[in-house]
């Protein structure tokens, strides 16, 4: 199959990230709550409609003080369940994996990828065998973002034109790349595989073109192909080419 492509179902698209399942239950939870509100709801106005089909309501049935408190008692009820459920589990997400850089910080092998989307395409910097970006035997890919399994994956993201949106949809990664800011984000892929790397803005004319692969290697198999590519970057080096030198210091503190 394609990378992107899966049968058509209103399903997401599969899960390939360590973290995935977590985005998967909060929706499916969110899902519930808000079907079991629109039953009760559709349930009271066929109820309703049922009741006062031959007795229309008079002013006595309803704008009474008690019917006030009743409806605005339900109203207040449903949105702290429905809303208060989906908020205090986001947070929870946000402070155990999104925003918990602890993790990519502390791994010993976490990758670090700068990433630079730009019209229309995604140009990926790997630091190379120096493990420093900056440096001639940098590795750059076009359209082409290679990561191991089981690792963190810890990317700082640009972009050189338009906002653009950097989207793993097999990942449930979404993070906007800004013109004049670094945004960070990381994942951790759970199995070996070709996927999807998607512009979720609209960034121009051919922004639907603007899509490219990410490969997910078993660890020896990125060992060697980061230790070939960095050899070959470092051979093929122009420091005359500023164009290809658009890579940043690594900013460790998120
Ligand atoms: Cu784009």
């Amino acid at each position: 199959m394609t990378p992107g492509a899966q049968a058509r179902t209103l399903a997401l698209p599969e899960n390939a990230s360590a973290h995935g399942h977590r985005i998967d239950a909060l929706m499916a939870s969110s899902h519930l709550l808000e079907a079991v509100l629109a039953a009760v709801m559709l349930g009271w106005l066929v109820l309703a409609v049922g009741r006062f089909r031959r007795a229309p309501p008079t002013a006595v049935d309803g704008g009474t003080r008690r019917s006030r408190l009743w409806v605005m008692g339900l109203a207040v009820v449903a949105v702290g369940v429905v809303d208060g459920t989906l908020f205090v589990r986001s947070l929870g997400y946000l402070d155990e994996v999104l925003w918990n850089f602890s993790t990519p910080v502390n791994h010993p092998d976490t990758v670090r990828l700068e990433l630079n989307a730009h019209q229309w395409a995604w140009e990926a910097r790997y630091a190379g065998e120096d493990g420093r970006f900056g440096t001639a035997d940098d590795v750059v890919t076009w359209n082409d973002v290679r990561v191991p399994v089981g690792v963190p994956v810890w990317v700082q993201l640009v972009s050189s034109d338009v906002v653009h949106g950097f989207a793993l949809p097999n990942f449930r990664v979404k993070l906007d790349a800004v013109p004049g800011r670094v945004n960070q984000t990381w994942f951790q892929a759970a199995r070996e595989g070709v996927w999807e790397v998607a512009c979720y803005q609209h960034c121009g004319t051919s922004h639907y073109k603007m899509r490219g692969e990410l490969t997910v290697l078993s660890p020896r198999g990125y060992a060697a192909w980061l230790r070939e590519a960095s050899r070959q970057a470092a051979q093929a080096y122009d420091a005359a080419d500023t164009a290809a030198h658009w890579g940043w210091a690594w900013r460790d503190a998120p």
